[in-house]
């Protein structure tokens, strides 16, 4: 795979440097590829490009817009083998879930904001004022590596429909994906510079992006250490931010839950994506009379994950996004023992090539534990255990984090109560299923903003009133 262009004002053109970005296949550790490493004179190059767009792109009716999103959708639509294919050689998520989630997800993503158009309101009547929602401006999106394409497209896809005009920077490591987005967009005929795709290094374009007078608003996703620095560059120029950042997300299991269904969809949540998941629920918090039968099942529920080629049909667990992102999370695990956590699965031989880690299950692991604070973003799950409700309550919410979460138990409105008092942005009861219309954000250090469903469109939007 090889792509030496950037997507600017409707045209594939060449860099302005001769810098590249190699790109490997994280089960092989082969080169499989390499794009433009783009620098600051490119990245004002595609914020000029969509600066000049705005004026008609924001003119144009939603319902205009929208047809363009439906166009974009059914050019995806097409792609979604390739794209899945594409993120299983960038990243390794295992080709099923690929197919799935990484590629699925997005199509459901984008299909919702073409079709949003039809019944949002974007003016109302307060009194005697005229409410107007209007488009920010130009939007820079710099996303990460995980959830590759639909990262891209739960920024891209509301922005357009809101108006804005939109430089993309995505990850390093998963790059290809972008160019299909590209791809799709070109054919699906957006007016010149309503997109535009820069691939450099973070703190190359996407900070020159961060700083730019040009944009409008940044929205990021990514660790909350680089979003607390583009905060820092964009608040220069009073830019509008919205950050999705890391989690530590907590699956709160009762006394009076179906144990069984609990840790098996507990650690499948944990395991998905090798752990590269946000959202991943990675401490399960069970009380200490069903402590050992809980991780029982958990070593059971994880040795079906074994580690395996991403690209075969029966893999569930596939390799780490890098080799870095590896010593990151073994690193994790060799703290968590030293701090006195007990293994109960993991540590099993892997392959010689490819960055794989076992489905690790630490037991022991107390509240104020490294494993049970950081966001250690691998196949790894703390097991913490617990006396009543309120002390649940206090362990989830001990952490700097608040992206997501889960309560189990045998009665709804006991696990109401005990989501209510969550500190974090969502949580699902019983295993309930994610919906991809409602608000998904942060608590605390896991962001600013929401994304998805009329939420996510509303970040792009500024309100006006005018009164007669
Ligand atoms: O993320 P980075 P990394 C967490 C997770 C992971 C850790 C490190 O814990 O282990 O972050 O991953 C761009 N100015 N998450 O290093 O660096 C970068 O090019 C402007 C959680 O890969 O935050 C990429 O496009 N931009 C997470 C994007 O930021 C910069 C998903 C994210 O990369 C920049 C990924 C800079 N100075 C990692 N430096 C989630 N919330 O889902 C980097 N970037």
């Amino acid at each position: 795979m090889k792509r030496t262009k950037l997507y600017l004002g409707g045209e594939w053109v060449q860099p302005t440097g001769s810098d590249v970005l190699e790109v490997e296949n994280p089960a092989t550790e082969q080169i499989i590829g390499v794009v433009p490493a783009a620098g600051a004179a490119d990245v004002d190059r595609a914020v000029h490009a969509a600066r000049d767009a705005f004026p008609a792109w924001s003119g144009m009716s939603p319902r205009q817009r929208a047809e363009y999103l439906d166009r974009l959708w059914q050019g995806l639509h097409r792609r979604r083998d390739d794209i899945a294919r594409t993120i299983t050689m960038e990243l390794g998520t295992p080709l099923k879930v690929a197919t799935a989630i990484q590629a699925g997800l997005p199509l459901t993503v984008l299909r919702g904001y073409a079709d949003l158009a039809e019944s949002y309101e974007f003016t109302e009547r307060i009194g005697h004022s005229l409410i107007l929602k209007e488009p920010i401006g130009v939007v820079a999106a710099i996303t990460p590596w995980n959830y590759p394409l639909h990262q891209m497209i739960a920024k891209v896809a509301p922005a357009l429909l809101a108006g804005c005009t939109v430089v993309l920077k995505p990850a390093e490591l998963t790059p290809f994906v972008a160019y299909l987005l590209a791809d799709a967009v070109h054919e699906a005929e957006l007016p010149a510079g309503v997109f535009n795709l820069v691939c450099g290094p973070g703190p190359v374009a996407g900070a020159a992006l961060a700083v730019h007078p040009g944009v409008d608003m940044v929205s990021f996703t990514g660790s909350t250490e680089v979003g607390k620095r583009i905060s820092v560059l964009a608040a220069e120029n009073v830019k509008k931010v919205a950050l999705e950042l890391g989690g530590k997300s907590a699956n709160v299991i009762l006394d009076d839950a179906d144990l069984t269904a609990a840790v098996k969809v507990g650690v499948g949540n944990a395991l998905l994506n090798a752990g590269q998941t946000c959202m991943a629920w990675t401490r399960m918090l069970v009380p200490h009379s069903r402590y050992e039968q809980a991780l029982e099942l958990a070593a059971a529920a994880a040795g079906k994950y074994p580690v395996g080629n991403p690209m075969l049909e029966g893999t569930r667990l596939g390799p780490l996004s890098s080799a870095r992102q590896r010593s990151s999370v073994l690193a994790h695990i060799e703290t968590g023992l030293s701090q006195g956590a007990r293994l109960v699965a993991g540590g099993d031989e892997v392959p010689p090539h490819g960055h794989y880690v076992p489905a690790t299950v630490l037991a022991d692991v107390k509240p104020d534990d490294v494993v049970a604070q950081e966001e250690i973003f691998g196949p790894v799950l703390a097991v913490i255990p617990f006396g009543d409700d309120d002390e649940a309550v206090s362990i989830a919410n001990n952490s700097r984090y608040g992206l997501s979460g889960a309560v189990w138990s045998g009665d709804e409105e006991r696990a109401l109560a005990v989501a209510h008092r969550l500190q974090t942005g969502s949580v699902d009861i019983n295993g309930a299923a994610f919906n991809p219309q409602a608000p998904f954000g942060g608590y605390k250090q896991s962001g600013i903003g929401r994304e998805l469903g009329r939420y996510g469109l509303e970040e792009f939007l500024q309100t006006k009133a005018i009164q007669r």
